[in-house]
Formats: structure tokens, C-alpha cells, sequence
């Protein structure tokens, strides 16, 4: 089902619209962009309830100058957010609605947009858009043992929020969708932990919990924040809990999305068999060869990562020790049908911190870049600002 991703607004005075929402609803622009194709120049704003993008045109020959000589300022479209714009675009031509475009364009906030004629959609100009990968660039930090990569976004006024990602996963594949949702409220950061995205892997190949928190210290360091909520995802749930518990003067809050604190052997045995490439490039081509793509060594981070969850039934002592160290208000959350955790793993999550609020999210797939992101950054952002 398309959600509604933003309502365009074109505009005369850019400021004089800025300055009547801010007393109207309380909200100013976190970003503005220029989408030369367009001819626009578009300022976002967050509502949480939609996004309102005022658009400037660029062009006196421009679509939206044609509308504001025609009609002045107002409402100009309304922006559904759907999973494949070509596919999206195919179903309406066959249909029979008049499309502005052959194919979707490149449009503002790293989409894929594609317009609807307003003659066919009784006077409602209706753009369609689909978020694309987004083609971040990280920031590096040399190190003795290789470099860290983080990625950066958001005003740095704003208080600031680190993102982990989870095994195999990286920035770019697990937290920047959560990242572009919450970069209106917040300052934020994606680190790639050892091995992973654009991190290396130390040369003795080796994973360890004391490398991932040194790599947070690296980037919070470069980003000079002396402390920065934290979100974890999965395995960067872990992390960010041993973090929290060894360096409470550097951690406000905390946000846990699929955690899971004590292993058996047959748990580590199921994510192991998880971790093999030969495997997913059978059974998940596509993923696979994303994975590929995305990680420097991929043929040495898998073995890696194996290596350490087979430690992991060992430090589960070590781990509830954690967890009654963590003073940090955190917030877990999970999902009711996580197929690798189960629902319990959770909640024992819950059960052991002492400043903990709990959310059970719908949900059957163990990853976050499909997940219940709406729900999900709305309750985050909320907890993160102290609601
Ligand atoms: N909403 C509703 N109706 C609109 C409209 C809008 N935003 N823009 C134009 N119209 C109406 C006109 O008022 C006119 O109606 P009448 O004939 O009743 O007077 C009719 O559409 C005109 O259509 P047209 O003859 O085809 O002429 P236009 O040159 O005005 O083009 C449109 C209209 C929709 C094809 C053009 O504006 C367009 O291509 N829009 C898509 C691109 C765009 O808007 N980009 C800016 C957004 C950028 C972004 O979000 O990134």
C-alpha cells in the first residue's frame, strides 16, 4: 500500500512560508535541496505525521512557476512512497492514466519520482517516488589496525545519534533508512563496525567486542561529540549495550531493535548457518551479491563473524552482567514473530536493564531496512527526545 511520503507546496516567499509554518506548527526546514531537473529548489520540513516539501522554482519556464502564475502559492502535489517506482508506473500505463514521464527521474532526497497527470486524478497532481540506495559517502579515520568508516547527516545543532548496524549487515544495508527518517529531529551518524561496509577487518581476521566499542570511541572522537544517544540494531544492540555499561558518561540514551543478550549452542548454530555465503547466494541471490558489493572482504568477514557467535554462548555471564550495569534510559523493541530471536529473546532484554520501556513491533523478518520503519522512528524519536 503507497503511503503518503510528503505533500508539495509550491511557494513565492520561501521565507515567509518558513517563518508562517514554524508559528502555524511549530517546524522548520532540516534540509534543502536543488533538483536541477526539475527546475525547483525544495525545503523539507517533518511533521511527523508527513513531510511538507516547499517547492521554489528555479526556472521561469519551470512546472511550478507555470502554477504559481496560473494559481499562486498552494497546494501542488501529493507524494505516495512505494517499493518499485517502474513496476508502480508499468500497472498505471496500463490502467490508462497519463504519466509525465517514461521512467522514473532522479528527484529530490535520493528518489525516484515520477508524476501523474492531474487531469486524470480529478485536479490532484499525484507524484509517485521510491527511495533509492542511497550513494553516501562515509568519512574515514586512520588507525594502526586499518580505518573506521562513519557516515554523517543532519544538522549538527541537533542533539546526535549514533547508529550500529547488525551481522553482515553495514550503514548503508541496515540503518540508512532509519537514518534518512530520523535525520529531521536529530544529528545523525551510521558506523560500520570491523569488517563490515567500509571498515577493515583487522589482518588477524578476528571480530572482537573490545575492537567494536574502540571503533565507537574513534568515531565519536572525530565527530567531537563527548556523549550521543545510541541505536542498535541486532548484533549493534550488543555492542551498543557493552558500550553503554563500560562508558555511561558518553551514552544519554538508548534504542534496541532486535536484540538478544543469552546464547545456547543451537541459537549460534542456526545464525552460523546464516552466515555463509554459498548458502545465501542459492537462496538469496539478490542479497548475496549486495553483500558482496558492500563489504570489502566478504570472503574473509563471513568466516569472521562465524568465529565470534560461536563464542557467544560463553559471555552470556558477562552479558547480564552488562545488562545490570547499563544506566541509560533504554528503549527495546522487537518484533512479535522474529525468526531468529523469537518474541522471549526480547523481552529478556527488557526483563534485565533497569530503565527500560518495552515495544512489540508486527514483524516476521529478522532485518531492519524492511522492517516497521514508521512505527519504529516514531517511537525511537520520541524516546530520543526524553517523551
Ligand atoms: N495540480 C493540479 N492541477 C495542475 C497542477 C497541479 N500541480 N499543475 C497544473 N495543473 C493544471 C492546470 O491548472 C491546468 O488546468 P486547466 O486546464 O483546468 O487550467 C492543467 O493542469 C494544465 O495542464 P497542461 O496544459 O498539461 O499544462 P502545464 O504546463 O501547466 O503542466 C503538468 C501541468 C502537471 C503537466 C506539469 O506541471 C508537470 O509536468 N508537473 C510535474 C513536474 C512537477 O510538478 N515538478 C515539480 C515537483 C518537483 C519535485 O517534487 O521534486
Amino acid at each position: 500500500m503507497p503511503r503518503l511520503e510528503h505533500i508539495g507546496i509550491a511557494v513565492d516567499d520561501v521565507a515567509a512560508v518558513v517563518r508562517c509554518l514554524k508559528e502555524l506548527l511549530n517546524v522548520q526546514p532540516y534540509k534543502t535541496e536543488t533538483v536541477s531537473t526539475q527546475q525547483v529548489r525544495t525545503h523539507f520540513l517533518d511533521t511527523e505525521a508527513t513531510k511538507l516539501e516547499l517547492l521554489e522554482s528555479m526556472d521561469a519556464d519551470s512546472a511550478v512557476q507555470r502554477f504559481l502564475d496560473r494559481r499562486g502559492e498552494g497546494l501542488h502535489h501529493l507524494a505516495f512512497e512505494v517499493n518499485d517506482a517502474a513496476a508502480t508506473m508499468e500497472r498505471l500505463r496500463q490502467a490508462g492514466f497519463s504519466l509525465l514521464s517514461d521512467s522514473p527521474q532522479p528527484g529530490a532526497d535520493e528518489k525516484h519520482i515520477f508524476f501523474v497527470h492531474p487531469k486524470d486524478t480529478h485536479g490532484v497532481l499525484v507524484e509517485f517516488c521510491e527511495t533509492t540506495s542511497p550513494r553516501w559517502s562515509p568519512k574515514y579515520v586512520s588507525q594502526s589496525n586499518g580505518r573506521v568508516a562513519f557516515y554523517e547527516k543532519g544538522d549538527p545543532d541537533r542533539p546526535s545519534l549514533l547508529f550500529l548496524h547488525g551481522a553482515g549487515g553495514s550503514t548503508r544495508l541496515d540503518t540508512a533508512p532509519l537514518m534518512r527518517r530520523l535525520e529531521s529531529s536529530f544529528h545523525v551518524a551510521g558506523l560500520d563496525l570491523s569488517g563490515h561496509g567500509e571498515t577493515s577487518l583487522p589482518s588477524s581476521g578476528t571480530l572482537t567486542m573490545d575492537r567494536f566499542l574502540e571503533e565507537i570511541h574513534v568515531a565519536l572522537d572525530a565527530l567531537e561529540w563527548s556523549s550521543t544517544h545510541i541505536f542498535g540494531f541486532s548484533l549493534g544492540s550488543a555492542v551498543a549495550l557493552r558500550f553503554a555499561a563500560a562508558h555511561p558518561d558518553r551514552v544519554n540514551r538508548l534504542g534496541l531493535f532486535a536484540p538478544n543478550v543469552e546464547w545456547d549452542r543451537p541459537l549460534a548454530e542456526k545464525l552460523i548457518a546464516r552466515l555463509h555465503l554459498d548458502a545465501l547466494r542459492s537462496r538469496f541471490p539478490e542479497r548475496a551479491s549486495r553483500l558482496e558489493q558492500e563489504h570489502q572482504h566478504p570472503e574473509r568477514l563471513f568466516p569472521a563473524l562465524r568465529a565470534f557467535v560461536a563464542g557467544l554462548p560463553s559471555a552470556n555471564e558477562q552479558m547480564a552482567d552488562t545488562l545490570a550495569t547499563v544506566s541509560s534510559p533504554t528503549l527495546v523493541t522487537g518484533l512479535d514473530e522474529d525468526p531468529l530471536f523469537g518474541r522471549e529473546g526480547v523481552e529478556t532484554v527488557y526483563q534485565q536493564l533497569q530503565h527500560a520501556r518495552l515495544a512489540i513491533l508486527p514483524g516476521t523478518r529478522h532485518t531492519l531496512a524492511d522492517g516497521p520503519l514508521s512505527l519504529l522512528s516514531s517511537l525511537l524519536r520520541s524516546h530520543f527526545q526524553g517523551e
